[in-house]
């Protein structure tokens, strides 16, 4: 298990950090976003710290898959088809948090390009 001390995603996956957790495994947690962007809004995150997409997909790729798996049951347990699946990376991309994380955001009708 990889960790970072100083990680606020390591903290909620470690259970020291309260979080609203509505779907959690051996490798992979999703919890309720704390300032929502939409009527469903949870962050999938593994529970390895790995600080973005792409260095997670490099060093365990059956994990990326099940980020992406959960995060289509979390949009099935929330009772929605439609939904928007987004990996932020890099500080210019609006990446505030260095631990991979999925938005699975829906609820509600999306424009494109986003902001
Ligand atoms: P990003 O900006 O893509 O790195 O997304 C980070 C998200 O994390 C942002 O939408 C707000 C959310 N967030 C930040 N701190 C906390 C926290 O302590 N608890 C929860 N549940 N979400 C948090």
């Amino acid at each position: 298990m990889t960790r970072d001390a100083d990680c606020l995603f390591c903290k909620i996956a470690g259970g020291e950090i309260p979080a609203d957790v509505v779907r959690e495994n051996e490798r992979t947690l999703a919890f309720r976003d704390i300032s929502p962007q939409a009527p469903t809004h949870v962050l999938v995150v593994p529970r390895d710290h790995h600080r973005d997409v792409a260095s997670l997909a490099a060093a365990e790729p059956d994990t990326l898959a099940e980020l992406v798996r959960t995060a289509a049951d979390v949009a099935a347990d929330e009772g929605i088809d439609a939904y928007r699946l987004v990996f932020n990376t890099g500080e210019q991309a609006g990446q505030s948090v260095f631990h991979v994380h999925v938005h699975v955001l829906g609820g509600r009708a999306m424009t494109w390009p986003p902001g």
